[in-house]
């Protein structure tokens, strides 16, 4: 999204004194000297850095190195994540863009550290999970970093709908705000929801699904200025029980090459920006998912709540006891 956007967003913040550009806010701009993140206190992306981007932006999101691409910052600053339990409508996220996607509720940051090629995130959401944001550079390839998340329930007794969103708008340079965005994977048998080409949408996992033309898995979608939007649903967790998966963040100089990184991970549910659809040159960004493909052990119940069936919560907390 687009300048005038961003000005609202960064006018907004300044009014509710949310440190978008505060030097004691917690953030961190991290890298392999490949791939460069901006990673913001509650483990959203977008945070301010110095060096001017390809097209000038000096927000950092997810850059490519060898070109100076970045892939999400210019204009809005709209990348995010929530975790929620759809039963108790007990939700959290965070996003740093206020106007358009709706900022960040419901969060309590316990921890920030970060190095020069890490940053790990630790926060609580309503006393009810424990979300751990840790990103680590991929150790399988250069060509993408890798966000382990951990959802820990913390209430002390067992939460029925853990919902899990994370939400981005591509702008691809060298031409960002019309961008050709894929997304893949969406048919195999995982804990996703729900996908679309919706990267404005709020953070929120419980606002529901939305779209701008594009849902499922579609390819080369564009050009226009859209983004990536994936829904999970990891069923019930008991007392003390966590849900770990990854997330990928990553470029490459092609289309080959990118889906060459993905596979060096075994990531099958994704979504691709690209500027060029056919070569995906000068530079293919990444955003994919991993650990989100099967049902947990011994959990049919959990795949068949994730995929709508609300009437096993006997069964369900039956087969999670006994895990
Ligand atoms: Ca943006
Ligand atoms: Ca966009
Ligand atoms: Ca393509």
């Amino acid at each position: 999204m687009k300048l005038k956007n961003l000005m609202g967003c960064l006018a907004i913040a300044s009014l509710l004194g949310i440190g978008i550009t505060n030097s004691a806010h917690a953030a961190a701009i991290v890298s392999n000297g490949t791939i460069q993140l901006g990673v913001d206190n509650f483990g959203q992306l977008n945070v301010y850095g110095e060096t001017p981007s390809l097209s000038g932006t000096t927000f950092v999101g997810l850059r490519y190195l060898p070109t100076g691409a970045e892939a999400t910052a210019p204009g809005c600053l709209c990348e995010g994540w929530g975790v929620a339990d759809a039963a108790s409508l007990v939700t959290g996220y965070a996003n740093n863009d206020w106007l358009t996607s709706g900022g960040t509720s419901g969060i309590n940051l316990l921890s920030f550290t970060s190095t020069a090629t890490e940053a790990t995130s630790v926060v609580d959401i309503g006393g009810i999970f424990k979300v751990t944001h840790h990103y680590t550079p991929s150790t399988a390839t250069a060509n993408l970093y890798e966000a382990k998340v951990t959802i820990e329930n913390i209430s002390g007794s067992t939460v029925a709908d853990t919902r899990y969103r994370r939400v981005m708008d591509w702008d691809i340079e060298p031409t960002p705000f019309s961008e050709y965005v894929t997304i893949a994977g969406t048919t195999i048998p995982s804990a996703l929801l729900f996908a679309s080409n919706n990267g404005f949408a709020s953070a929120n996992p419980l606002s529901g699904p939305s779209d701008l033309g594009y849902t499922g898995d579609f390819v080369d979608a564009g050009p226009s200025d859209h983004g990536a939007l994936f829904d999970f649903g990891f069923g019930s967790l008991v007392a003390g029980e966590s849900k770990e998966f990854s997330i990928f963040y990553g470029a490459a100089g092609n289309e080959l090459d990118a889906l060459a990184a993905l596979a060096t991970v075994d990531a099958k549910i994704y979504s691709l920006g690209q500027s060029d659809p056919a070569t995906g040159g000068p530079n293919t960004f990444i955003f994919a998912f991993k650990g989100v493909e099967v049902p947990e052990p011994g959990t049919l119940a959990g795949l068949l709540a994730v995929s709508g069936f609300g009437l096993l919560s006997r069964k369900k907390r039956q087969s999670n006891t006994n895990s």
